[in-house]
């Protein structure tokens, strides 16, 4: 497969891949790890369409050696990781987990062995059951407990960890998790889940202050966007695109850069304490960008419990997971948050780009994935655009580096630049991953 040569980056531009916790380390029960809301539900029966759980997934927390050998043989500088907080607090609550710690000790110290700069996510999901039975991030307290958590990981990394991320995606959080209930921990809410944004948020800025107390490395937040096409020209489409635009894009982004929030449904004000926005909008140094598709909108059908409705976009090709590959959103979002925030928008680092494959071994056992390659070469054709028009870019990770549990698709979608055979965990690096290394980060 030949892809028209790749576009040169800035020097210095950061290059890396992204994974997260509960979707590759397996070792669920290991050195103390408390169970999370991930291992009650994916325990339930009919949450996962395969039925399975990541109990092992891709055993990173024994072969995590190998995945850093793999890291350093891409040659990206960097590697963005989740910690898993019932690892490091069983409970949510208390004094760390020494062994908890230790195993993301040896994994950060591995990376910068190999010159490779360990980025950490504080929460992907995975929160301590014990803090759900709680109420989980419906109850306020659960902010102050996140950010007693991120000061027990940066005491003990905080010299060493070169970004650290708050929070993975809050929206997919509230929304799926707590709006939907196809994630855990399964709540159907639909906008009564506002709450759940607010204390993400709140956990958010209390979180940064806690990380700048004990590190002096950035810090950023990854959310989750995806720009809006309006499937229709009457005014109530325009409306709807307004209103999906707000909950999708502005929600998580808007408080976080001094603006308030917008104007969305359920949004119930009583829960806003003085000062939280202060708290909220504490600045931050880079904003996480994960992308994987435009949203296409319409107005919702009279008697409808939403204010839009989501229609499937055409005219793009698709991935296994039927999501549209469309590079020219990313473009368009990015130059769209430039243009939204102004000054007030900090540089960006896409934190999550990539696309889902049936990948398989052929019969010499190599396996090739050109869609993934065209995907990837797209998306960072369009980062360069987006630079080229002035956005401040200043880094792209591929989700992800291994194919791994895709949350309640178990493992019916492979995501990785490298193959996991899960029967025998065997690693094969797919040809995007050459790919990548010799076309994209040319090390
Ligand atoms: O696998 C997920 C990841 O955990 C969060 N962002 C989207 C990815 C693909 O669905």
């Amino acid at each position: 497969m030949t892809t028209a040569p790749m576009p040169d980056f800035p020097s210095g531009f950061r290059w890396g891949v992204s994974t997260s916790a509960y979707q590759i380390e397996g070792a669920a029960g290991a050195d103390g790890r408390g169970p999370s809301i991930w291992d009650t539900f994916a325990h339930s029966p009919g949450r996962i369409v395969d039925g399975s759980t990541g109990d092992e997934a891709c055993d990173h927390y024994h072969r995590y050696a190998e995945d850093v050998a793999l890291l350093a043989g891409l040659g990206v500088s960097a590697y963005r990781f989740s910690i898993a907080w019932p690892r490091v607090q069983p409970t949510g609550t208390g004094a760390a987990n020494p062994a908890g710690l230790g195993f993301y000790e040896r994994l950060v110290d591995g990376l910068l062995d190999r010159g490779v700069d360990p980025v950490a996510t504080l929460f992907h999901w995975d929160l301590p059951q014990a803090l759900e039975d709680a109420g989980g991030w419906l109850n306020r307290g659960t902010a102050d407990r996140f950010a007693e958590y991120a000061d027990l990981v940066a005491a003990r990394l905080g010299d060493r960890v070169k970004l650290w991320i708050t929070l993975n995606e809050p929206f997919i959080h509230m929304s799926l998790g707590h709006g939907m209930g196809v994630h855990a921990p399964g709540r159907m809410l639909l906008f009564d889940a506002f709450p759940v944004a607010h204390h993400q948020l709140l956990g958010h800025g209390l979180a940064v202050a806690a990380l700048r107390a004990r590190s002096t490395s950035p810090v950023a937040i990854a959310n989750n966007y995806s720009p809006v096409r309006l499937a229709g020209d009457t005014d109530a489409d325009r409306a709807a695109g307004v209103a999906y635009d707000a909950l999708h894009n502005r929600l998580f982004t808007d408080p976080l850069l001094g603006q308030g929030y917008p104007e969305v449904p359920g949004l119930d004000s009583a829960l806003i304490r003085a000062g939280d926005l202060d708290v909220i909008a504490a600045p931050v140094d880079v904003l996480g960008v994960n992308y994987y598709n435009p949203t296409s909108i319409r107005a919702a059908e009279e008697g409808s419990p939403l204010p839009f409705e989501i229609v499937p976009l055409t005219g793009y090709p698709r991935t296994a997971f039927d999501w549209p590959v469309a590079p020219d959103g990313l473009r368009d979002l990015l130059l769209q948050l430039r243009d939204r925030y102004g000054d007030r928008l900090p540089p960006i680092q896409v934190t999550e780009s990539g696309c889902a494959y049936d990948d398989g071994p052929d019969a010499d056992g190599r396996v090739h994935d050109p869609e993934r390659i065209a995907y990837l070469a797209g998306h960072v054709r369009a980062v360069r655009e987006a630079i080229d028009a002035g956005v401040e870019v200043t880094g792209y990770f591929v989700w992800s580096l291994l194919d791994n549990w895709e949350w309640a698709e178990g493992f019916t979608k492979r995501f990785g630049l490298v193959h996991v055979d899960y029967a025998t965990q065997r690693r094969t690096p797919k040809s995007s991953y050459a790919w990548f290394r010799d076309q994209v980060v040319r090390p």
